[in-house]
């Protein structure tokens, strides 16, 4: 593939065989994993993921983040890249608007992360969003090797200790769509683990900066201004 990243000319039709808005919910399948949070999977989401993750991989302007954890600078093992969604590599735009009709929250953000091979990997963590996001929803399209993706009940666990049932594994492969939503962020940590011999895999998530559904919003512009009323 010798396409050269052009993200305003760039439409990723040649790229993504079948259009992107082929993507299939027809294997949804949501897990929830306690009373407030859940995880979709729909595997096989996303036709030409395997060129996508060629294009990606050669063409992304990636980055290895260093970041303070413990009075130690560490060197994140994988690589990253992030835009707003207009700017973010075609055909997230209109991945993003597959996303915004079935969660009903506003995806504007993109970042993408390069696990190069199965040294690479992300520690336990919630995203960031939590801090400002009762209940954020966080799609993350897999490309490349299959890695495994577990989830683990973080705060104050039932009488059991094991909160939701405890730690749950899964597996993602190319072109699988994984969501997690509800107070996933705030009372479950996901990691994608080392895995020795993995191949490489590039993750794709989709983040809203408003916290609020899309509709509400909608509902709200409707609603009439304090003024008209007086
Ligand atoms: O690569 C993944 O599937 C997870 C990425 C992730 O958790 C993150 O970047 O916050």
């Amino acid at each position: 593939m010798t396409a050269v990243f052009t993200p305003s000319l760039f439409d990723g039709a040649d790229l993504v065989p079948g259009r992107p808005g082929d993507v299939s919910w027809s294997g949804a399948h949501r897990t929830q994993l306690d009373e407030r949070s859940w995880v979709d999977v729909v595997p096989g989401w996303l036709p030409g993921a395997e060129s996508w993750f060629s294009h990606l991989s050669h063409e992304v302007p990636w980055q290895q983040r260093r970041r303070r954890m413990f009075e130690q600078e560490i060197v994140e093992p994988r690589l990253t890249s992030g835009w707003a969604l207009a700017d973010a590599p075609a055909p997230s735009d209109e991945l993003a608007a597959h996303l915004v009709e079935r969660y009903d929250v506003a995806f504007d953000r993109v970042s993408a992360n390069f696990y190069r091979d199965g040294t690479d990997s992300v520690a336990w963590h919630g995203d960031r969003v939590r801090f400002t996001h009762p209940s954020p929803v966080v799609a993350i399209v897999s490309l490349g090797a299959p890695r495994r993706f577990g989830l683990r009940p973080v705060g104050p666990a039932g009488a059991s200790g094991r909160r939701g049932g405890g730690t749950r594994w899964l597996t993602v492969c190319g072109g699988d769509l994984l969501v997690m939503g509800g107070r996933c962020q705030h009372e479950w940590q996901h990691t994608v683990p080392k895995e020795p011999g993995a191949g490489p895999r590039i993750s794709v998530t989709f983040r809203h900066s408003d916290p609020g559904p899309v509709a509400a919003r909608s509902e709200r512009a409707r609603e009439i201004p304090a003024w008209a009323l007086r």
